[in-house]
């Protein structure tokens, strides 16, 4: 992706999740914005998008951050919001063992409280090692987590996956948590 795409997507990103008021944008009930509207205020805005541009940033986006509809008429970010939103998730049963990336000056919160969702409205949480660690890495030396996924599960405790395969959750017990690795 050229370094105009990476600068578009990372204030797209923001727009789409956190603050579309910015460009004036509204987003419905379920996130979506409206494509035409999109362009034409990012481009107002110092950010010059066409339809073509915007669908390579879709298509090209290393964590598939969002989506269009069947017609690519409208498009939201498939996770990460901070605003309120309903993607309409259907609870999933998850992978005995999911993984967290934190950093060591959180450790003692997370021990007491568990995981919290704190801005966001999920925790999140990868099936891999490797995506934790990465996740942890942009705060610091990471600390990665293991969730006992498979045992909340069977406590009645809801899963969910976005679009992109992120997985889920609303909270995590400190009793579902082992310390992976450092
Ligand atoms: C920590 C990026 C204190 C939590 C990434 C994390 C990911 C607590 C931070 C995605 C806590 C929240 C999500 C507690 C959790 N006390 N700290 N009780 N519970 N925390 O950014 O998981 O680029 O909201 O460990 O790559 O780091 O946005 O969550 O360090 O996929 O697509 O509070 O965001 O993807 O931070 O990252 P975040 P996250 P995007």
């Amino acid at each position: 992706m050229s370094d105009t795409h990476k600068h578009t997507s990372k204030f797209l990103s923001l727009i789409l999740r956190h603050q579309p008021q910015n460009i004036g944008l509204n987003l419905d009930e379920g996130g979506w914005a409206d494509v035409a509207t999109l362009l034409q205020q990012m481009t107002l805005h110092g950010y010059p998008l066409t339809m073509a541009a915007l669908e390579e940033i879709v298509q090209s986006n290393a964590k598939q951050r969002f989506a269009f509809n069947d017609d690519r008429t409208k498009i939201r970010a498939n996770q990460g919001h901070s605003l309120s939103v309903g993607l309409e998730l259907q609870p999933l049963q998850p992978p005995e063992v999911l993984y967290h990336g934190t950093v060591d000056r959180f450790m003692q919160a997370i021990r007491e409280g568990g995981l919290l969702k704190m801005t966001r409205h999920h925790v999140h949480l990868s099936a891999d090692r490797e995506t934790a660690s990465m996740v942890g890495s942009r705060r610091g030396k990471p600390v990665v987590l293991a969730v006992q996924s498979g045992r909340m599960w069977q406590d009645g405790l809801p899963f969910y996956r976005s679009a992109n395969g992120v997985w889920l959750a609303d909270a995590v017990l400190a009793k579902y948590l082992v310390i992976d690795s450092l």
